[in-house]
């Protein structure tokens, strides 16, 4: 009885797998939205993610299947609200209640036209249509390439999107439990089919974060997919 049960698990499985290796592109409706790929959140950088420039060459691999490529880019000014350093007496990832609500503290990172800010040297950019910046303002930090963090002030994207009917977003980059997170739950929200393609991504993952944000990502309709294949 056990093994049955164990067998159909198995096979259910490895259909969904299947399903998912097969997703067909739609050129004309589909964009891949590629988050923060940039050297501050690669090894050796300001706020390395674990494994973060993995994600470069599959990004490159699955960009050119796409009819649409969008880019985002977290772009701070120096002494941004979001860093420990501009809060004397907290460290790095502690989480402080600011006027729009809790926010995580970083190290200082992505500091505008410094070199970690830059995207990874090795990411294909060839293709992207539009580059969306995005924590600019010094009192507001900014996870969504759709809302910065007060969950109200727009970037421009989603009007960007319906503009150029573009109706299933794609996502891949850095990091799977904050901007890739907050973006794809937007996309949701703001009506557009959202995907995420996990073999694209790399987590952060703070004291449980890439769990809940899995979690939150399924609540709100994301769907993920392993790869494109
Ligand atoms: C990010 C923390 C702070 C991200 C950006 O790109 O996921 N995380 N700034
Ligand atoms: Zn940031």
């Amino acid at each position: 009885m056990f093994l049955k049960e164990r067998e159909n698990e198995c096979r259910a499985q490895r259909d969904a797998f299947n399903r998912e290796l097969r997703m067909q592109i739609r050129p004309h409706d589909d964009l891949l939205l590629i988050i923060d790929v940039q050297n501050d959140f690669c090894p050796g950088g300001a706020l390395a993610v674990n494994d973060g420039d993995a994600v470069v060459p599959v990004i490159n691999r699955i960009s050119e299947r796409f009819g649409h490529v969008a880019l985002t880019q977290d772009w701070h000014p120096a002494g941004h609200s979001s860093f420990a350093s501009s809060h004397p007496g907290s460290a790095p990832f502690v989480t402080i209640a600011m006027p729009y609500g809790p926010q995580t503290l970083w190290p200082d990172h992505c500091v505008q036209a410094t070199a970690g800010a830059a995207l990874h040297p090795q990411l294909s950019t060839v293709r992207a249509e539009l580059m969306i910046r995005k924590g600019f303002r010094p009192e507001i930090d900014s996870y969504s390439a759709f809302y910065e963090n007060d969950r109200r002030t727009p970037t421009g994207l989603a009007g960007y999107l319906r503009e150029r009917v573009l109706t299933r977003i794609f996502l891949a980059g850095l990091a799977t439990d904050y901007c890739v997170y907050y973006s794809a739950v937007d996309a949701c929200r703001l009506g557009f089919e959202a995907v995420v393609i996990e073999s694209g991504c790399r987590a952060i993952d703070l004291a449980g974060s890439l769990a809940a944000a899995w979690t939150g990502m399924q609540d709100a309709g994301v769907q993920r997919i392993v790869d494109l294949a």
